[in-house]
């Protein structure tokens, strides 16, 4: 039997709000479970992608989670992991360099055993490289198998990557995958094999609603996996519809209903009545002791607005919906997803474009790739102002304000493929 502790999407180094406890946060997170894992003896800790936040760390960052590290293998209790999208390097990766210290295992195509249980692992690739892959795992004579990887898959929801075309098509048969990416956790069962997600430690988004926590994985005869929460930063969410007439005092009597000390205090306001400044309603929250406020008022939207709003429960959606719309190439998907999708941190969101429109001229034929380099420095510029869009976008801006932006950006990517 082996019984591990599945973990992932532990964004350190992430200053959420601008506030620096929130940075500390996040760390803290990565330690509970360390200590958890210690506390219960686990046989390793499987990290699946996105430990860091950025692909550049602060300092403070690098060493924070070296000494969680520490604890870990003090305890003499391996750390496998796989590196995510948010923090990758183009070649030696952070996750190496703990390598290179003796307090973590890079897993890949051959076999790493813990107990009876052989582990691979397999980095977050990007869709367009995704045709390459060949599935080639080294064999092994363990009892069990499990993958650990990173990505959006299928059958969980936005997935863009088939959980059960890795399964059929993998070398070595997989009794689990142990993914990260999506936020949530979930875990289904495909192709004979369980596919879960562990879900973040700390709310990367106030769209993580749910608890959060992490992934007790058991292989023996069959994979048992449980679930346990952490304690986390207080975040409390305050929906309040308005009637007519009502106003901030009816916002702020809803808000006041709650232990706010400490917290993260998210107000989500809707409905009919008189307009209410958000500051109004942040300011009286800190006075309660809360630690950050945001304030969104869904009112300040037209009617038209209303409509695309209320199809999606998150803005995000209702622009990837009509992107899809948009019936891009294949290339120009897949910068759209790397520009605006939040699976690429913002601070690399310029490198990434570039090494991609790069790939995608070395494909093509010297004369295309002579027309798309004039093309090229024109595209440099568009690819800065979409990128500071794309910022603008993540924080919230109104649905069709987004869409505007991103249709323009779009048909310039277009134009340019
Ligand atoms: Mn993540």
């Amino acid at each position: 039997m082996t019984r591990v502790i599945h973990t992932g999407d532990t964004h350190v180094g992430y200053q959420q709000y601008n506030v620096p406890d929130r940075r500390d946060d996040f760390l803290g997170a990565f330690r509970q479970v360390v200590r958890d894992a210690i506390a219960d003896d686990a046989d390793a800790v499987v990290h699946a992608g996105d430990l860091f936040h950025d692909r550049r760390p602060a300092l403070a960052d690098i060493m924070g989670t070296l000494s969680v590290l520490e604890e870990l293998s003090e305890a003499d209790i391996p750390f496998l992991a796989v590196v995510g999208n948010h923090e990758a390097k183009r070649d030696a990766q952070w996750l190496d360099l703990y390598e290179s210290l003796g307090l973590a295992t890079r897993l890949g195509d051959e076999p790493t055993v813990i107990g009876d249980t052989a582990f691979y692992g397999l980095d977050f690739v990007p869709r367009s490289q995704r045709d390459d892959l060949d599935y080639d795992f080294a064999p092994h004579d363990a009892d069990s198998a499990a993958l650990v990887t990173h990505g959006l898959f299928q059958p969980f929801d936005y997935g863009d990557w088939d959980a059960a075309e890795i399964l059929t098509e993998s070398s070595v048969t997989f009794d689990a995958l142990l993914l990260g990416d999506n936020h949530d956790p979930g875990k289904q069962q495909v192709e004979d094999a369980w596919v879960t997600y562990c879900g973040s430690t700390e709310r990367a988004s106030a769209s993580e609603r749910e608890d959060r926590g992490y992934n007790i994985v058991t292989f023996d005869d069959e994979v048992r996996i449980t679930r346990r929460g952490l304690d986390t930063r207080e975040f409390v969410f305050v929906d309040v519809d308005l009637g007519p007439e009502e106003g901030v005092e009816r916002v702020r009597s809803r808000v006041g209903q709650h232990d706010l000390e400490e917290a993260v205090v998210i107000v989500s306001i809707s409905g009919d009545g008189d307009p209410v400044t958000p500051a109004s309603v942040e300011s009286f929250a800190l006075d309660q002791g809360a630690l950050v406020a945001r304030v969104t008022d869904h009112r300040e939207i037209t009617a038209e607005e209303r409509e695309t709003e209320i199809s999606f429960a998150d803005p995000d959606d209702a622009v990837t919906e009509r992107v899809r719309d948009l019936g891009l190439s294949e290339a120009a998907h897949d910068i759209d997803e790397t520009i605006r999708a939040s699976k690429v941190a913002d601070a690399n969101v310029k490198d990434e474009v570039e090494r991609h429109v790069r790939e995608l001229l070395s494909d093509d034929s010297a004369a295309l790739a002579a027309d798309a380099e004039a093309a090229a420095s024109d595209s440099a510029s568009d690819t800065d102002a979409t990128a500071s869009a794309s910022g603008d976008d993540t924080d919230g801006a109104p649905v069709n304000e987004a869409d505007g932006t991103d249709s323009e950006s779009q048909a310039s990517v277009e134009e340019f493929l």
